[in-house]
Parts: C-alpha cells; sequence; structure tokens
C-alpha cells in the first residue's frame, strides 16, 4: 500500500476540466467525485453512481473518494426529519459501497460550508486567489451569500452554497439558533454512532473536514478547529472508520494550528489528505497561495514529510490552487495551479522515497 494522489473533479458538464486532462497529470490514480446536484438529505441512487464509474473507467481511475455527500440540517441541528435524513445517509453509503468507494468527505458546518469574502484576490504575480477578509465578516451573512452567489457562473453551484438552501437562509439561521456548541458536538456524535455500525460492515471510512475557517463566524459554532477538537472527535467515536479529511489550508488558516503536528499525533485516523498553502497578514486575513513552501506558512514541507515519516497509506490530493495563465474555472480548482500542486508534493514524496531507500 502507498499514497494514492486524487484530483478532485465536478463531473461531466459541471467541471471546466476533463478526464482527458487530469489523465495527463502524473501521479494521479482517484477522482475525488460527487453527485452535485444531490441536496442534502437525498439518497444517491446506484444509477446515478454507475453513470460517473462509466466515465472514469475508460481512463483507469478509481472512485474510492466522494467528497462530498453532504449533511441535511436536520440532522446538524437534531431537526424533525434527522431519523429519516440519517436512515437515507446509510443507504447512501451501502449504494456508494457497492462501487467500491472507501472514504466519504463530509463536514459539519452549520449554514456555510467553506467561506472566502473575494474569489479572485489579485497576487502580486499577476495570477489570483480567493482571499478571507476578517473584517468583512461581520454581522450580516446575507451580503456575503450574495457575493458568493453572484460568483456561480454557466449554472455551475458551489457545493455548501446550493442557491436553494441560500434562499431559505433565515429559515436556517432560525434554526440553528438554539443549537450551542455542545448540542452541535453532542449532533455530530450521534450521527457519527449510527452511521459506525454500517461503516464497520461495508469497510467505508467517514472523513470529516474542518471548519473553513477554523473560527466561529456570524455567531455560529464552529466544531472542528483545532487540535484539541480533533482529540475530542478521534476519542470519543473510537472507531477506526471515524476519521479525518486534513485539511492544511483550513487549519492553517489559524496561525496557532501546527498541521505536521496533527499529521504526526493521528496518522492512521486520516483517511483523506488536503494539502493547502495558506499565507497570513498580520490582521488575521489570509490568501490561499501556490503550494511551494516558501510562498506561504502552512508549513507545505514539514507536512508533506510528517505523512512520509508515517507511512501514510491514505488519498490525498492538490487542495484549492490559484487560476493561473488567464484560466477560466471555478474558483480555486483550475487545472494548471493545481497541477503544479501535484508535481510539487510528488517531487517531496519521490526524494523522500528515495532517501528512504538509500539508508535500508
Ligand atoms: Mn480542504
Amino acid at each position: 500500500m502507498a499514497m494514492k494522489m486524487g484530483f478532485r473533479w465536478f463531473g461531466e458538464g459541471n467541471d471546466s476540466i476533463s478526464l482527458a486532462d487530469i489523465k495527463q497529470i502524473p501521479g494521479v490514480t482517484s477522482i475525488v467525485w460527487s453527485l452535485h446536484h444531490k441536496l442534502p438529505g437525498e439518497v444517491w441512487e446506484k444509477e446515478e453512481i454507475a453513470k460517473v464509474q462509466k466515465q472514469l473507467e475508460p481512463y483507469g481511475f478509481d472512485m474510492d473518494v466522494v467528497e462530498s455527500v453532504n449533511i441535511h440540517d436536520d440532522i446538524k441541528t437534531a431537526g424533525p426529519g434527522r431519523a429519516r435524513y440519517i436512515e437515507n445517509y446509510i443507504q447512501t453509503i451501502k449504494n456508494l459501497s457497492q462501487f467500491g468507494v472507501k472514504v466519504i468527505c463530509y463536514n459539519f458546518m452549520p449554514v456555510f460550508d467553506w467561506t472566502r469574502t473575494n474569489l479572485f484576490f489579485p497576487l502580486e504575480d499577476g495570477s489570483t486567489a480567493m482571499y478571507y477578509e476578517k473584517a468583512m465578516i461581520q454581522d450580516d451573512p446575507r451580503q456575503m451569500a450574495e457575493y458568493i452567489l453572484s460568483k456561480q457562473r454557466d449554472g455551475m453551484t458551489f457545493p455548501g452554497w446550493e442557491p436553494e438552501r441560500m434562499a431559505r437562509l433565515d429559515e436556517l439561521f432560525a434554526a440553528y439558533r438554539g443549537v450551542s456548541k455542545e448540542q452541535l458536538w453532542a449532533n455530530l456524535i450521534y450521527f457519527l454512532e449510527a452511521l459506525m455500525p454500517v461503516c464497520r460492515e461495508l469497510g467505508v471510512k467517514m472523513a470529516i473536514h474542518p471548519d473553513d475557517p477554523p473560527w466561529d463566524i456570524f455567531g455560529l459554532p464552529r466544531l472542528i478547529i483545532d487540535e484539541a477538537a480533533i482529540d475530542k472527535l478521534l476519542s470519543t467515536v473510537d472507531d477506526p472508520h471515524n476519521c479525518l479529511t486534513l485539511c492544511s489550508g483550513s487549519f492553517s488558516a489559524n496561525p496557532k494550528n501546527n498541521v505536521a503536528d496533527m499529521v504526526r499525533k493521528h496518522c492512521k485516523r486520516i483517511a483523506f489528505a488536503h494539502v493547502r498553502n495558506v499565507r497570513h497578514y498580520p490582521n488575521g486575513d489570509f490568501v490561499e497561495v501556490s503550494h511551494r513552501d516558501r510562498d506561504g506558512h502552512s508549513g507545505i514541507l514539514d507536512i508533506v514529510k510528517a505523512y512520509h515519516d508515517c507511512g501514510f497509506e491514505g488519498y490525498m490530493r492538490p487542495d484549492h490552487g490559484r487560476h493561473i495563465w488567464n484560466e477560466k474555472c471555478r474558483p480555486g480548482y483550475g487545472l494548471y495551479d493545481r497541477a503544479l500542486g501535484i508535481m510539487y508534493m510528488l517531487g517531496i514524496w519521490d526524494m523522500l522515497d528515495k532517501l528512504k531507500q538509500g539508508k535500508g
């Protein structure tokens, strides 16, 4: 077993990048996929999954990792539909496992998924990248939701920012109003404990993605924000199928988080690694930069080395990249910069392999 390199793809007709393009990036064996037309709570039907399988097959890509099967708000808030939506989720796991899916990346963020204030911030080299301006995230989430939704071009919606959900923003905020951080934790644990028996039976790992950014926004509690939260999650549901999607970019948006330490501590429980580099500004703003270690503050060299040192056998992918060479693409998900990121990561990895063999 060895680390497996993946690439996130939004699906036929939903991504500017083709599978043929991805095939030409050295080292990629896994397509990280999803059914982006499904709303949280719906069962993913076998016929829909089979369609994706047919598309990947000619290229020899595996479909082992799904990102994401989103969680219905009733599961996060313990709302009236919780039991039904958990049942649907379990059915989706069963259907996915018939196609060889081994890892499901998901998140437990209330109302909003990842949050940025500028999706096309100009960097000094002429490229653009996603930027988070702390001062812009004040009391009114509607302004930010409108900005994000206005950037959804050509019918491509962002996962976690479904217009159907954003249209009900007031209603969603009302549903979370009574949910404290402790209750949100209890609801996450309840959800995972309900899933673990079927995950054990089918060998499917649930891999939670951290909250992005890793702090409370708009008065909404956020759970997976630091090492203490990871410790709590993994020890409370202490099952090898309760795992992490360790996103270096999300965690390192808070300079106090040391991602390489997290890797060393929890290597065996990391099913999926997102590798991304972030540059901090003294006022708390941050921007996503190239994967090259010295371009940002995430510590990419230390992180990749930590994975290599611990014998990581999970899936890895470059996370967001910049928009370079005038590429028209989904924010953060262009072909070119992510391909550069892969070559940087594999360059480090292959050299560490070679050094290790030399020693042996
Ligand atoms: Mn990520």
